[in-house]
């Protein structure tokens, strides 16, 4: 018996301390075995691909002991150990993953969205409603781009600077506990060479968030060596101008060997306390880690390793060497006894023996609850096919058919819709029961998995943006016409009253309030937490927002001018605009991307971009409103909601007078919603942004030649008129016209395609369908660059004109 505690980390009694060794110990056979039959996995065929975190099992370890709940990782494909040693992946849980079960039940991750080892924990309940994350461990959901995860983690990282130091907000305790949180990131020792890696550690060294980045070095990114990636060859080497000193803040930066537990356990330690209590970035480099089965089961690494690296690689093999330390560990107590962890290796053994078995079984249980519900429609459905057969006249080819699936071993729902489909094609001239029981069997199959992997890329939860009614804005009588910013300002200053959590950062946003104004005097009322100005680095200004709206704050990213968001565009797209989709709808970032665009005069600072962001930001609201009352309307409506936005202010907007509003803060721009302007009946044309001033004037000089135009503003490109109001005008009109400033070919061809095959508007047209957007290339400088690179007002009125000519040449006579 031990009588007294003796030296351990932590301050562990002995068997305390020898538990926690033998139970990670087990953690890291128990996930290496998952490494190695997960790849059999994939060779064999059950699974489409997988990539595994063999090799890296010893760090995860440390770090999982100095995470807390209420904290959160942001990382990559190789933390299994680590979210096993946390208890948010099971082995079972691994291998449902690995299939693309899509359960989520059984595949938490993704439900069958994700390739493999890409975690995640569920931040809402089924409802959409936010869990108690304080309670539980967080792991922001993967995505596959390397060091895609660098923004995202800066802000998950900083709500915990604006829970500490923000008013207002001591009761978002589902959230947050004064900020105590850290946010833990992995990355790989190639992926550093990213621009957002980079981007990222400058901003966290800057802002001084509670982040502790991991970067797992195995000397490799697939088949290419560190000198093709890294300066010096060593990352931590290169980053040391970001360490901190007694002058300046900056970064703790450790380098420790993946494969020494306790200098690990020591150093993670560390690192967790330095962070959480200081708020200072940690930087932790994680060398001597290798691959024990290759990158992942697209090669094998004997293809590029020779067989010196892969000697050398298994010499430093951290489950081999903590099996070692294990099996040669010895403390003596004070009395001169001895303690070991094991007698002897057969200990280890049974260990080693208990860990395979485990994980075979956890292997075998995953399969089966992916197989079986696929199975038993099998079998459902095979029964119906058969009672076809024998209605059917074509049953000889029926049959075959049957006989070709009772024979098809692929377990994929797949398979049982191809037999099913092709089947039915034979029953077209027929009518039987057992037809309309295979055409009800294949609908209903079908919607079933559909809406398993098409639903939640927008919200289904009570806070869905196109849930939310619009409200008018009200005008007193004499309410005046104002410079249009004010409303902008006067409302933002209402959205920051009402809603603590709301912040608003960006360059030039806060000491100036903004380079329009429209934020004008809000730092000074609400402080330089909530109203900041950033770097200039737009994918970080993205990342804070994603992260921070992950943890319950309502932030709005400004990215200064449309143009400059392609910047941004690759966290946009891939992290913000697919959250909600490839977690299943369990984690939300209902963030507000605000910036401006369209019409200012020069190839940037003028651009409309539109079809770029429509097509990239699918997940994401597209909000064009065509002025400031608009604007600020969408802006109410996306603090309701929890959906994304991006809203695109009118660069030439913020001069022109609008009436004032009396209601800041209330009025609601409806989304997915249309708004005719001007009522019509020759033509419909359709618009939005700072086009449709254009359109509406071109419609008023076209009334004097007799031609009654109706206008309607899009307001929102995504969501798109979703109560089909613009076929309805199309119906009277029976011509069409859709006008913008993209690329030819770009939003307005989404807009057109909307119109004539999603509406049908096809059938009610007279005239060709017309679309007006800009040349090909950039907007040209200056006032006749814009000119002759954009529609004019005399472009729409000749070719509204056109358009009626062509229909009545008599009573329109051609212009040119
Ligand atoms: C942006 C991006 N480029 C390329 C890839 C393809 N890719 C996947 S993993 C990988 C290597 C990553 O190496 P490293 O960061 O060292 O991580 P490791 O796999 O070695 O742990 C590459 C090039 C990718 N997923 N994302
Ligand atoms: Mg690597």
């Amino acid at each position: 018996m031990i009588k007294k505690a003796i030296e351990t980390p932590k301050k562990l009694s002995f068997e305390q301390f020898k538990k926690e060794v033998l139970n990670d110990f087990k953690i890291a056979l128990i996930s290496r075995e998952c490494s190695i039959l997960g790849r059999k996995e994939a060779l064999t065929g059950r699974a489409k691909f997988g990539i595994f975190g063999g090799g890296k099992e010893v760090p995860q370890l440390a770090m999982a002991k100095a995470f807390n709940k209420g904290d959160w990782r942001s990382g990559y494909y190789r933390d299994q150990t680590f979210m096993m040693a946390i208890g948010e992946l099971n082995a079972q849980q691994l291998f449902a993953n690995l299939y693309g079960d899509t359960d989520i039940n059984q595949a938490p991750e993704s439900a069958g969205r994700q390739m493999n080892n890409h975690f995640a924990t569920h931040s809402l309940n089924e409802d959409g409603t936010w869990k108690d994350l304080m309670a539980q461990n967080n792991s922001s959901s993967d995505i596959s781009c390397v060091a895609g995860q660098m923004p995202r983690l800066l802000g998950l990282a900083q709500a915990s600077n604006i829970y500490r130091n923000v008013e207002g907000i001591e009761g978002f305790t589902k959230f947050s506990n004064k900020g105590n949180e850290v946010a833990w990131g992995t990355i790989g020792n190639a992926s550093t060479s990213e621009g957002i890696f980079w981007e990222t550690i400058n901003a966290a060294g800057v802002l001084q968030v509670p982040m502790v980045i991991s970067i797992w070095d195995d000397e490799y990114g697939i088949s290419v060596p560190a000198k093709y990636h890294t300066t010096k060859e060593n990352i931590s080497e290169i980053l040391k101008g970001f360490q901190r000193d007694e002058n300046n803040k900056g970064f703790e930066i450790f380098t420790v060997i993946g494969y020494d537990y306790t200098s690990l356990v020591e150093v993670y330690e560390k690192a967790g306390r330095i962070a959480r209590e200081e708020h200072v970035p940690v930087i932790i480099h994680v060398t001597d880690l290798m691959q024990p089965i290759g990158h992942s089961t697209s090669g094998s690494h004997e293809r590029y390793k020779s067989k010196d690296r892969l000697e050398y690689e298994k010499s430093i093999d951290c489950n081999t060497k903590m099996r070692e330390w294990i099996l040669n560990y010895q403390i003596e107590d004070e009395e001169g006894n001895i303690y070991r962890f094991v007698e002897d290796e057969s200990e280890l053994e049974i260990l080693e023996k208990e860990a395979k078995d485990e994980t075979k079984l956890a292997k075998r249980n995953a399969w089966n609850s992916f197989k079986n519900p696929i199975t038993k429609s099998g079998s459902e459905l095979l029964l119906i096919l058969k009672e076809v057969a024998k209605n059917s006249k074509n049953s000889v080819f029926i049959n075959n058919l049957i006989d070709q699936f009772s024979s098809d071993e692929e377990v994929q729902v797949k398979t049982n819709l191809v037999y099913a489909r092709k089947i039915l094609r034979y029953l077209t001239e027929e009518d039987f029961t057992a037809k309309t029981t295979l055409q009800n069997w294949i609908k209903n199959y079908k919607a079933f998995y559909q809406n398993r992997y098409s639903s939640h890329l927008y919200s289904q939860s009570a806070k869905a943006a196109i849930k939310i009614s619009g409200v008018n804005p009200i005008y007193d009588k004499d309410s005046s016409n104002v410079d249009a910013r004010t409303i902008l300002r006067d409302n933002f200053r209402e959205i920051f009253k009402r809603y603590p959590e709301s912040l608003i950062f960006g360059e030039d946003t806060g000491y100036i309030g903004d380079v329009n104004q429209g934020l004008e005097g809000m730092q000074n009322e609400f402080g330089e937490m909530r109203i900041s100005d950033t770097g200039i680095r737009e994918t970080t200004i993205v990342g804070q927002g994603i992260g921070m709206a992950m943890r319950g704050l309502r932030p709005i990213a400004e990215i200064q001018y449309i143009d400059y968001i392609l910047f941004a565009l690759q966290t946009l797209s891939d992290d913000l605009a697919s959250l909600h989709y490839r977690s299943a709808g369990r984690q939300k970032a209902p963030l507000i991307i605000r910036t401006r665009g369209h019409r200012l005069e020069g190839i940037w600072h003028s651009g409309s971009p539109m079809s770029g962001v429509n097509t990239f930001l699918r997940g994401v609201c597209i909000l064009v409103p065509r002025n400031m009352t608009k604007a600020a309307g969408f802006f109410n409506t996306m603090m309701e909601s929890d959906d994304p936005a991006l809203i695109i202010e009118n660069l030439n907007g913020y001069r022109i007078k609008e009436k004032q509003p009396t209601n800041f803060g209330e009025f609601k721009t409806p989304v997915g919603v249309v708004e005719t302007i001007m009522e019509g009946t020759d033509i419909t044309l359709v618009s939005y942004g700072s086009t449709l001033k254009l359109v509406e004037d071109a419609a008023i000089q076209l009334k004097q030649f007799n031609i009654s135009c109706e206008v309607i503003d899009i307001q929102s490109l995504m969501p798109f008129d979703l109560s089909n109001d613009i076929v309805k005008s199309v119906q009277k009109t029976n011509r069409l016209m859709v006008v913008d400033e993209d690329v030819p070919g770009g939003a307005s061809a989404f807009i057109m395609n909307e119109i004539l095959t999603t509406q049908n508007a096809y059938q009610y047209l007279d005239s060709k369908p017309v679309t007006l957007s800009s040349e090909e290339h950039r907007p040209a400088y200056g006032t006749d660059g814009d000119y002759f690179s954009n529609r004019s007002t005399e472009d729409i009125f000749e070719a509204i004109y056109q358009i009626m000519s062509e229909s009545d040449p008599n009573r329109f006579k051609p212009l040119l």
